[in-house]
């Protein structure tokens, strides 16, 4: 199989386009400023659900960690599902609540009844995040969080995730005054174009290796709902199946299926350094290849791990997740084509999920 074949197609352009996609949402979320932040007065006091479905569900669940991280405010993240199944459960009546849904299309079944559920039954309001401003979810929802974005023609989300992600970061720097964040966020595209670039021929390669059948994604804090999500890459666009887990859940009984055909890709986290060592020796001594990303100043010290990624230092947990899924996601795209399958056209799936069994329920 030729990969040279494939970069021309809709999925691979959608990943190595994106960084160009964030710019232009920040410009025009920086206008916005002021709405942001009156929305924020009338909402701080309650907690926020962030809820999405498939791989907006793994970006609520990205959403929430830094959303609390950066402003403050209690967040949680649930799939739209769980609003429709078990409401109770979400929306406890001892606290105020602001939903926000997350949907690139805005029209999947469950995150479009879910808002409406919650707007007709508990007086719910809803600041609704998608890629299109057109869309049913943005009608439903009081508040929008919307941006100029080149629709994606893949059915599998790769720079809307990080966009859509983006602009709840850069939401959450504005209400929080954090300029330190918001610098950052300007300098975070170009940084993470380089490391994209940098980086992609290792991902082939590893992508392309046949030794590999088993696919451990790990990552704590805003680094599991990451974790989640590239574990779904594989499996949408490449038809594999794979694990994912907050990192040292795994060694509680995960751990007894390694083998030498695991490859355990870790995203480590500021403060994870003292369990990264015994958690690495640990799993190359059950026989596992390790794939690592971490701030750059820590590469020297992990000599032991068989593909390194480091990237920029002084970016922070919550913004490394941009240096990170770039790369997952040319992972699950690379596995595809050494597969000899087509990512643009994954099995099973379109690109929207919608089903009317629950119309009256
Ligand atoms: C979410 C979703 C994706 C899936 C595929 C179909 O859609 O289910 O998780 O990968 O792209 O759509 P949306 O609600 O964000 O439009």
């Amino acid at each position: 199989m030729d990969d040279a074949l494939y970069p021309s197609d809709h999925t691979y352009q959608e990943i190595m386009r994106q960084q160009e996609q964030w710019k232009v949402a920040l410009q025009h979320l920086e206008k916005q400023k002021e709405f942001f932040k009156d929305l924020y007065k009338e909402n701080k006091d309650k907690t926020w659900v962030f809820t999405g479905c498939g791989t907006s569900y793994y970006l609520a669940q990205t959403a929430s960690a830094i959303f609390e991280m950066i402003s403050g405010i209690s967040c949680k993240a649930v799939p739209s599902s769980e609003i429709l199944l078990f409401p109770s459960l979400v929306f406890n009546p001892n606290h105020n609540h602001l939903l926000v849904p997350i949907s690139r299309s805005g029209t999947s079944t469950e995150v479009v009844q879910a808002t409406q559920k919650v707007r007709i039954e508990f007086s719910i309001a809803s600041l609704a995040v998608s890629c299109n401003p057109n869309s049913t979810l943005i009608g439903e929802s009081k508040y929008k969080l919307t941006f100029p974005f080149e629709q994606e023609d893949s059915v599998v989300m790769t720079g809307s995730f990080t966009t859509m992600l983006l602009s709840i970061t850069f939401f959450a720097a504005l209400v929080a005054e954090d300029n330190q964040i918001i610098d950052l966020l300007l300098n975070l595209p170009e940084k993470s174009k380089q490391l994209t670039h940098e980086n992609e021929e290792m991902i082939q390669e590893i992508a392309r290796n046949n030794n590999f059948d088993d696919f451990i994604f790990l990552g704590q804090g805003p680094f599991y709902g990451i974790a989640n999500e590239a574990g779904l890459k594989i499996q949408e666009m490449a038809i594999t199946i794979p694990q994912s887990f907050h990192t040292l859940e795994y060694r509680h009984g995960p751990m007894s299926t390694v083998t030498h055909k695991s490859l355990i890709t870790i995203i480590y986290s500021e403060n994870s350094a003292k369990y990264n060592g015994p958690f690495v020796r640990d799993m190359k001594k059950l026989g596992a290849t390790i794939l690592a990303f971490m701030d750059e100043k820590h590469l020297k010290n992990d000599l032991s791990i068989d593909f390194n990624i480091g990237f920029p230092s002084g970016f922070g947990d919550n913004l490394n997740v941009f240096f990170v899924m770039p790369l997952l996601q040319l992972f699950g795209y690379y596995k595809a084509v050494s597969k000899n399958i087509d990512p643009d056209n994954p099995r099973n799936l379109s690109a929207v999920v919608t089903f009317d069994i629950m119309g009256n329920g």
